[in-house]
């Protein structure tokens, strides 16, 4: 491709989009707007942007092309789908990085399945983004790569003669040195890590458990700043931030004070009348803690008898990776507790303590739910970051809502202060919390909401890109100027995940 202006590529696993049957046979896309889509878009339109990563359908077929042409229009900047087969699905997604990258990164290696086969497939797959990359963008282009997926991103376009800067984040934790040892292809892949610009993580945690592993592993390079330089041995410095991701907290909170919600919430509250409303929202995945979470809450309604009859538990669970054995085992798990808890305490008197939804919701009934709930309780075991807790958050416009959260999110560096912070081991611990969040007097709850709600709407996803593209620019001489009219958008109207980088 020939030297044009440079424009912004986002690659990411997924496409934005998801493609679905059509009533003629063909294909339709429905467009992801979430966080991460509503804060790229002016930036995409502005400059002419690509966004490069799987269109969700193994059979790559004209349909697909076709869907995603007509896609490109709507969206206003091209999308590039990379083809993989069921094949590269099974050992590159549903193998490496979500039965090995996945557990070892939230420490849970007892979980990963370090099956030589799905390394292979990772490396292929990763050189089948690569060549996408390689025919859809030109040399100056700046390309922002999105999460574990797509490790060897770097690597694979240096091996093709790029030398133009690359850029990538982290969305989910990166483990501390013992852990990450485990890893049989530990050295290869913080090398590979290595031929990124600009690492991005979601926290000073993460940034330091990474720099931590290329100290004791990688002998040839030498780091500054305050570790946040990478000397290569090349002479190339690698640039290492935490850039805590965000959320579009103005579109939250319109949409929590929109009538359509305000009637969906009070439906809630009036079937569940006089009763403190707990909720819990999760993708189905052993790293959100929904197990102990239960079993915690079966803790607080025995040590606690005035809970009783007082409160509820909605627990919405959202499929996820369910072709997974753990992921199968985990939802059996969920139920079978749900079941013992429901048969030890529901009265006759109609009172059941927890009711279990197990579903996607759309925009405008999880806004709802976030709205109607008194309390949240988020406590994953390990997480990036967490938007829920920072959903729930914005939606509590009334700020009379209390954030229970794990200290073990990544939110929990900017939502200490105001949340009750537990750890999600300590069942006592966080029966405690749940008790204390019941009781909380009114002011207290508005004081604490109150920071929080300044918290997440200060650091969001606009101020995420602004601050990752600046420290890129930082690293770069040629400027990549935001747009002047780079301002939060109205809407975001679609599941976040199932769009974006799941
Ligand atoms: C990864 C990292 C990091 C949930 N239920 C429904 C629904 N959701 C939406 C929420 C929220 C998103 O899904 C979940 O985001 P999380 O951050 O909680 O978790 P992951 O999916 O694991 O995300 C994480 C994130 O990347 C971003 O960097 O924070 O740590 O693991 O936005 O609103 N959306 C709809 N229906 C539901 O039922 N529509």
């Amino acid at each position: 491709m020939t030297e044009r202006e440079r424009r912004l590529v986002v690659v990411s696993n997924r496409l934005p989009f998801v493609l679905s049957p059509g009533p003629d046979g063909g294909l339709v896309s429905r467009p992801g707007s979430g966080g991460l889509v509503t804060a790229l878009l002016p930036v995409l339109r502005d400059r002419g942007g690509v966004w490069v990563g799987w269109p969700g359908i193994t059979d790559h077929t004209e349909a697909v092309d076709a869907a995603l042409a007509s896609a490109t229009g709507k969206a206003g900047y091209h999308l590039a789908p990379v083809a993989l087969t069921a094949e590269d699905q099974a050992g590159f997604y549903h193998g490496f990085s979500n039965e090995v990258l996945w557990p070892l990164f939230h420490d849970l290696q007892s979980l990963c399945n370090f099956d030589p086969v799905y390394w292979r497939s990772y490396c292929e797959v990763n050189h089948k983004y690569a060549q996408v990359i390689l025919s859809e963008t030109y040399k100056d282009d700046f390309v922002w790569v999105h999460d574990y997926q797509l490790l060897l991103l770097a690597a694979e376009l240096r091996r093709a003669g790029v030398t133009s800067p690359l850029a990538f984040f982290l969305h989910i934790p990166f483990p501390p040195l013992d852990i990450y040892l485990k890893l049989p292809w530990r050295f290869t892949l913080l090398r590979a890590l290595l031929e990124y610009d600009l690492i991005g993580f979601q926290t000073l945690r993460d940034q330091r458990n990474f720099m931590h592993c290329v100290r004791t592993l990688i002998d040839d390079v030498s780091i500054s700043h305050r570790s946040s330089q990478i000397h290569m041995p090349d002479g190339r410095q690698v640039r290492v931030g935490s850039f805590p991701i965000g959320i579009d907290a103005a579109a939250f909170q319109r949409q929590a004070r929109s009538p359509a919600v305000i009637a969906a919430a009070d439906t809630l509250r009036a079937e569940l009348p006089n009763r403190e409303l707990i909720l819990g929202v999760d993708r189905l995945d052993y790293t959100k803690g929904i197990p102990l979470r239960l079993e915690a809450f079966r803790v607080a309604l025995r040590q606690f008898p005035d809970l009783q009859e007082r409160v509820t538990l909605i627990q919405v669970v959202v499929p996820s990776r369910d072709d997974i054995p753990q992921y199968r085992d985990l939802k059996l798990r969920i139920e079978q507790l749900v079941g013992e808890i429901n048969g030890e305490f529901t009265r006759p008197g109609g009172w059941v303590p927890i009711h279990y939804v197990y579903r996607a919701l759309d925009r405008l009934d999880l806004v709802a739910y976030y709205r109607a709930a008194h309390i949240a309780l988020v406590t994953p075991l390990k997480d990036g970051m967490n938007l829920v807790a920072k959903e729930f958050c914005a939606c509590s416009v009334d700020s009379d809502g209390v954030l229970i959260l794990s200290e073990f999110a990544g939110a929990a560096a900017q939502l200490q202060h105001g949340a009750l912070l537990v750890n999600p081991y300590d069942l006592e611990g966080t029966a405690e919390a749940i008790h204390r969040a019941c009781a909380m007097p009114a002011a207290e709850r508005r004081r604490r909401m109150q920071l929080l709600r300044r918290a997440v709407n200060r650091q969001s996803v606009f101020r995420w890109v602004n601050g990752f593209l600046e420290a890129a620019i930082a690293s770069d001489l040629d400027a990549f100027p935001l747009p002047d009219d780079y301002l939060p958008s109205a809407e975001a109207e679609h599941a976040y995940w199932d769009t974006e980088l799941a």
